[in-house]
């Protein structure tokens, strides 16, 4: 199914929720309530941040507050204002760039705006202050591989102040010619001297560095066509050099069963995953959880956004969850974001989630073609504070 004909489903999707359901205020004192069968764990509401956003892929906001999407089966970057006006939804939107190729990845350093497109990296400057761009778009990085499956590029600028490029297989399973397929890609910051960063990596879309210790870790999507349960998705804990298996083994080594065999000796040094999710649930953005201020059980975990399956006999997935370190080394996943799927029907397919400065999750759907707002409520006076220590106006009003 390509992405226009799901884009188009989701639109349709998102107005029947839109005529039933949401309460949409003229002048809202308060946040819009969302009764959909979308779920979240108990004092977080749930509210539609922007609509119509075509295929929205990755979310970054900038210092002001304002949300920036890749909108990559429209070809563009749009901004999304702050909720000035207090309902929970963006006031307004503009675009930012335009007849891009397929952008996706998107990340903010020294200024400038960086782009993940199918074949290149582009920057602009960009004034966070005002959130428009300036000057001329450039692509810094040409030729990346292109065609085949996994079209999307994620990048972001890593605290080495280094570019990190993810780039998916060609193919389900295979042995790649290019050494930048299924591979974790470093450049500096100007695009130069590039190198590759980590290999076996499938399709590592998402990726983050853990705040307390500046960990790497990336999502991985598993091989299909063995079954609904096998292999697993994967979070990696990506280290410089490493491979992490792929094409010949999943999960904890194991052999793939058409290119294992007479690849052991690849297979004994692959790193094993940090964690196995589920087959088929197509992990995609992860996102540490950085406020000291967020409730004590997110602390520490990440949140992690589930696509869904689509070659599974029960679709599974489409979800956000998150990941809970445990004091043994392992990891719980809990659900923090559900109902996508609702009796096997789609409503949604979580793509991205960006923490914002009022300490708010963000996530997208680029099924629904939309950004929904998750705030805690019951806490809303301090948790809305982070990171700049001044209460909302809305707290004041109602202190
Ligand atoms: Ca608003
Ligand atoms: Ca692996």
């Amino acid at each position: 199914m390509g992405m226009v004909t799901r884009v188009r489903q989701g639109a349709k999707i998102i107005s029947v929720i839109l005529s039933c359901t949401i309460i949409v205020p003229a002048l809202a004192a308060n946040p819009v309530s969302v009764d959909t069968k979308l779920r979240s764990v108990p004092d977080i509401q749930i509210t539609l941040y922007a609509g119509d956003v075509g295929g929205a892929r990755f979310l970054r906001f900038t210092s002001a507050g304002e949300l920036i999407v890749s909108s990559t089966g429209d070809g563009r970057v749009v901004i999304l204002s702050r909720d000035h006006d207090g309902d929970g939804a963006a006031d307004s939107r503009r675009i930012l760039l335009d007849g891009l190729n397929g952008p996706h990845g998107i990340d903010l350093s020294g200024g400038m705006l960086y782009v993940a497109e199918e074949d290149a990296i582009g920057r602009i400057a960009i004034n966070e202050t005002t959130g428009n761009v300036e000057g001329v778009y450039t692509r810094i990085i040409t030729g990346l591989p292109q065609g085949g499956g996994h079209s999307t590029r994620t990048v972001r600028v890593g605290p080495d102040g280094k570019l990190y490029v993810t780039v998916g297989s060609s193919c389900n399973v295979c042995l790649e010619d290019d050494p930048r397929r299924a591979a974790m890609l470093r450049y500096d910051i100007d695009g130069s001297n590039g190198e590759i960063y980590a290999r076996g990596l499938r399709n590592a879309v998402g990726f983050d560095w853990r705040p307390s210790d500046g960990a790497l870790f990336a999502t991985d999507n598993g091989r299909d066509l063995l079954g609904d349960d096998f292999p697993p998705d994967e979070l990696n804990l990506i280290e410089q050099s490493r491979h992490y298996g792929w094409p010949y083994a999943y999960g904890n080594n194991i052999p793939d069963p058409q290119l294992g065999a007479g690849a052991e000796e690849a297979i004994a040094k692959a790193a094993p995953p940090a964690y196995e999710f589920r087959a088929h649930n197509a992990p995609l953005g992860i996102a540490f959880v950085r406020n000291p201020d967020a409730p004590a059980g997110l602390r520490g975990a990440a949140l992690v956004a589930l696509h869904g399956s689509w070659n599974r006999s029960t679709k599974d997935g489409y979800k956000v969850v998150s990941l809970h370190w445990q004091e043994d080394g392992g990891i719980a996943q809990r659900d923090f974001f559900w109902g996508f799927l609702d009796n096997d029907n789609v409503i949604g397919r979580p793509v991205d989630i960006a923490e914002g400065p009022d300490g708010a999750f963000y996530v997208s759907d680029d099924y629904a073609g939309v950004i929904y707002r998750l705030a805690l409520v019951s806490n809303r006076c301090t948790w809305s504070l982070w990171p700049l220590r001044v209460p909302s106006l809305q707290c004041l009003i109602e202190d």
